[in-house]
């Protein structure tokens, strides 16, 4: 196995024994035969564009897939095997309609005509370098970090756009750009400079896939808006729900109603207790626990069932196996799937049943935490928020959306927090904000001194703030705000962010803990050269750099 996509990246280079995440060497061979099909159905639905050939069967099973092989999400090996299987289904199917419509296939590459089907085969097949299976079949080390910065973005918008589609929201550009790019990572012809503008191009369809999820998640569950979330227990059985997807959690919520099985959200879904369909639930508690990396403990002190919607997934004690559900992109073997029927239902009462055999949580502490400050709201205090800045009030915003992890250096960002001077307003959105949110940071003049907008996918709210504060203000370009970025990373969703937020022209970011070890050092060159892209240091002299 070499794998380098996430944060945690083993040495900082690449984990090629066995994953830091857990992953074993059989998954991530079989995750990297997986995006290897999927270029075969890109090159394959490229071929068809000109001849109007659509398959939204093809569609689905590359977005689903993509997901699948995100850090944390999938560690099935037996799903992603059969996901492989499904793949080369969907890919001959599409050939037969090429080929009903005329389409000359040409040479094809081999990600596109292979054949596996025994469990040897596969095996076999996820290995080989020489056809271009794995990260590190591409030989130059600046181009490999281009594809591979392109592909761990599309993995990013996959997810994010995989939400829309549960509420009924798509684009047909995003898929169509998803295949294109996918494609493009096979294209040797390609120059340095043409596959920077592939990377810029991923992230204007970020903007469009995070857009796309923020107008679903806000059409379908209303705007989020100002709350108090619990963070203590209630003596009831319960369920904890973990990951990003929305539509798992109203199902969950419509089927636990009136059972007397409370729910609590885990780290990502926490955001949830923001939207007002959510807050009509009367069981819905509150969010017990911190961020995805603590679960281990979290999991036993809750005593109740866990569903998993998306990752991150820890790899579980092996006590704590039985009562772990996953649903969608995420598995886990050993654990059950839950998997949707035809109109995309959902049936949760095993975990339902099984939680009211269990003790309530056990309470880890007391309180609540603020958020929801989503563009809605945020702009509903947009007086208050322009008029706090031009008295001087509020002299910076810090933009510290995006990760947690578990690495002791992440330390920094409860450190940065408590250090800000006054006068300054964290925005913040992803799983980042657990390193800071229970602080006793206070306000400024009633504007709490931490606003989350939501999900990383909300990161997004945070870039619409930005516009429109430059609007505000009238200033030509987005940098000349005072919003400064400090932002933590970890897995490919925050890829598509940073990505996004450079399509978005916003310049000088701070990426850390560490920068990703898929930045070659002629790439991670063109960054800082073009964007200001810089990691962190200290907290003085970082906090010092930015309030000059
Ligand atoms: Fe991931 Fe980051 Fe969203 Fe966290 S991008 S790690 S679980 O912030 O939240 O999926
Ligand atoms: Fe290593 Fe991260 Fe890849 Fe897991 S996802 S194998 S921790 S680089």
């Amino acid at each position: 196995m070499f794998c380098y996509q996430c944060q945690e990246a083993a040495k900082g280079t690449g984990c090629t024994i066995q994953g830091v995440c857990g992953k074993t060497n059989h998954v991530a061979n079989l995750q990297d035969l997986l995006i290897y099909t999927l270029k075969g159905i890109a090159v394959l639905n490229e071929k068809g564009k000109a001849a109007g050939v659509k398959s939204p069967e093809a569609d689905f099973h590359i977005m689903h897939s993509l997901f699948m092989t995100i850090t944390n999400a999938n560690f099935d090996d037996a799903a992603i095997a059969k996901t492989i299987k499904e793949g080369l289904a969907v890919r001959e199917a599409l050939k037969a309609s090429l080929a009903a419509k005329g389409v000359e296939l040409g040479d094809l590459h081999d990600c596109a005509t292979f054949s596996v089907s025994t469990d040897e085969q596969i095996e076999a097949k996820s290995t080989d370098l020489k056809a271009g299976v794995g990260v590190l079949a591409t030989e130059n080390e600046d181009v490999r970090s281009l594809r591979e910065l392109v592909i761990y973005g599309l993995k990013g918008m996959a997810a994010y756009a995989h939400h829309a589609y549960n509420i009924g929201a798509e684009k047909e550009e995003i898929y169509a750009f998803i295949s294109k790019a996918l494609a493009a990572t096979l294209d040797d012809s390609l120059t340095a400079d043409e596959l920077v503008a592939l990377v810029m191009e991923t992230g204007k369809y970020g903007v469009e896939a995070m857009a796309l999820l923020d107008g679903a998640n806000t059409g379908k569950y209303g705007n989020p808006e100002l709350s108090e979330v619990n963070i203590g227990v209630r003596n009831n059985p319960a369920i904890l729900i973990s990951g990003h997807d929305l539509t798992d959690m109203e199902q969950l919520m419509e089927q636990t109603k009136g059972t007397g099985v409370d729910v609590y959200t885990h780290s990502e879904m926490l955001p949830a207790n923001y939207y007002p369909a959510f807050k009509k639930y009367d069981n819905l508690v509150g969010n017990y626990g911190n961020s995805w990396w603590k679960q281990k403990e979290e999991f036993e002190s809750f005593n109740g069932p866990v569903l998993f919607t998306t990752n991150c997934i820890v790899p579980p004690r092996p006590e704590h196996i039985s009562r772990i559900y996953t649903t969608g992109a995420a598995g886990y073997p050993g654990c059950t799937h839950i998997v949707a029927d035809e109109n995309g239902k959902k049936d949760f009462s095993a975990i339902i049943a099984q939680a009211k055999t269990l003790a309530a949580p056990t309470e880890i502490e007391t309180g609540s935490i603020v958020g929801g400050f989503a563009h809605a709201q945020v702009f509903a205090l947009a007086d208050k928020v322009v008029d706090a800045v031009k008295s001087g009030a509020i002299k910076k915003f810090f933009v510290m959306a995006g990760c947690d992890g578990r690495m002791k250096s992440r330390e920094y960002y409860t450190e940065f927090a408590e250090k800000l001077p006054e006068g300054t307003v964290i925005l913040t959105a992803g799983c980042a904000k657990y390193r800071y949110n229970k602080l006793p940071l206070g306000d400024i003049g009633g504007i709490p001194r931490v606003l989350d907008a939501g999900q990383c996918n909300d990161s997004y709210s945070l870039a619409v703030i930005a516009l429109k504060l430059k609007e505000v203000f009238e200033l030509n370009d987005i940098n000349e705000l005072p919003i400064a970025y400090n932002i933590a990373w970890y897995e490919q969703k925050a890829v598509i962010v940073l990505l996004a937020l450079l399509y978005l022209g916003v310049k000088n970011i701070h990426l850390g803990p560490t920068l990703p070890a898929f930045l070659s050092p002629n790439v991670a060159k063109v960054l800082v050269e073009t964007f200001g892209i810089a990691g962190i240091g200290k907290v003085e002299d970082d906090i010092a750099l930015f309030m000059a």
